[in-house]
């Protein structure tokens, strides 16, 4: 009998690559979705299976993070083996407009998922999604040992979910497990993130459909990674002996602009041509320089990056094109729930 995992964000960026990496696992995956008033599972329409379906490998439940008594039953339901704690109000910019939301949902909402299995009394184990952004202030290179000092309400919610893992891993002798992820991307990131509102603009602007593009802040430094691959980390610190902490980056520093020239140069364009300044897209705390240090990673995890930020660039850019080429075929159809 394979495992069973339930997800919760199985509907964003990595909760849709780490459902496909459990179901080839041979998990049973379940996972979490918020009500909508328009369709929110277009990430994994491709790994969507019936209800009608016997011995389905995937099945979603509605519940939301701000609901302590869901959550609750739902575990009671699923009873999984392993929860992947990923739902989360996940954009900084956002968490300045509302702070007491993102609080709620990023913060108190992995709380009430750490109270819920312990209320239901279920032997599992819970990755928690932790941010870099809780070293915010704190120079580079940021490892398990940096002190955090967030930057955003978004920054405070992740540190007071860390500390609850941690809590809870001490208190009462759950497998918690924080993985500190560095920033990650992929064809499939929120559109609003600053890479894939690039690499879209990039596929746009080549085609004609769009002239400009306004962004913020060029000089704040990230460690941009892959995001299937990041996934494939979280895993396996769910398969440790012992519940721990990790790092996941590469290691590698580059600038907004430095992904901007890249992601441009990539079709023969030139972005000092296209890009404009627009305040609104600045915080009013930045977070100058993340570039993490995987090394506990790599020797526990055998965890090793491949893809790095310029390579990323590329793939994203040509995911856009292809994805607009689709778009503008009509062949693109949305599957009905
Ligand atoms: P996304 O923003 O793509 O996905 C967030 C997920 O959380 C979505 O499925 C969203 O649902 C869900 N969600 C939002 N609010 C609630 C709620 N109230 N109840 C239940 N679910 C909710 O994020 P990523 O996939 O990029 O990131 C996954 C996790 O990892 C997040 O917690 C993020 O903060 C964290 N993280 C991400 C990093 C990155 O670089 N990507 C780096 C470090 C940490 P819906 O689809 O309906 O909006
Ligand atoms: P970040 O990612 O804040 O690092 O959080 P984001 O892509 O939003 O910003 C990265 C940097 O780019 C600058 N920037 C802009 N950002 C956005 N979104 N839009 C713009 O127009 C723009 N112009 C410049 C920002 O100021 C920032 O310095 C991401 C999220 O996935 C978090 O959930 C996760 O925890 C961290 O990564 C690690």
């Amino acid at each position: 009998m394979g495992k069973t995992a339930l997800i919760t964000g199985v509907t964003g960026q990595d909760g849709s690559y780490l459902a496909e990496l459990l179901i080839a696992k041979e998990y049973t995956v379940h996972g979490l979705v918020r009500r909508s008033s328009s369709f929110n599972t277009e990430r994994i329409d491709h790994i969507y299976q019936d209800p009608q379906q016997p011995g389905r490998t995937m099945i979603l439940h509605h519940a939301d993070l701000s609901d302590g008594v869901a959550l609750v039953n739902l575990l009671r339901e699923v009873r999984p083996d392993e929860v992947y704690n990923l739902g989360a109000q996940s954009h900084v910019r956002v968490s300045f407009d509302s702070p007491m939301y993102t609080g709620d949902v990023t913060g108190l909402g992995t709380l009430r998922l750490l109270e819920a299995i312990r209320a239901s009394g279920i032997d599992t184990r819970i990755y928690q999604a932790s941010s870099s952004e809780m070293f915010g202030a704190a120079p580079p290179p940021q490892n398990e040992r940096t002190p955090f000092h967030p930057r955003s309400p978004y920054g405070c919610a992740k540190v007071y979910s860390y500390w609850s893992t941690v809590n809870y891993r001490e208190a009462y002798g759950m497998f918690a497990v924080n993985g500190i992820l560095f920033n990650h991307e992929s064809p499939r990131r929120g559109e609003t993130f600053v890479t894939r509102k690039i690499t879209r603009a990039v596929a746009r602007i080549r085609a004609g459909l769009q002239e400009r593009l306004y962004l913020g802040n060029l000089d704040a430094v990230r460690d941009w990674g892959y995001a299937p691959e990041y996934v494939e980390a979280m895993w396996r610190m769910l398969q440790r002996d012992e519940p721990d902490d990790y790092v996941v980056a590469t290691g590698v520093p580059a600038t907004v602009r430095d992904f901007l020239h890249a992601a441009f140069a990539s079709c023969g364009l030139d972005w000092t041509r296209h890009v404009l300044f627009d305040p609104k897209y600045e915080r009013p705390s930045e977070v100058d320089a993340l570039v993490g240090d995987a090394s506990k990673a790599r020797d526990l995890l055998g965890w090793q990056p491949a893809v790095r930020w310029r390579e990323l660039a590329g793939l994203m850019v040509e995911a856009d094109i292809a994805a607009l080429e689709e778009e503008l075929s009509g062949a693109r159809v949305r599957i009905d729930r």
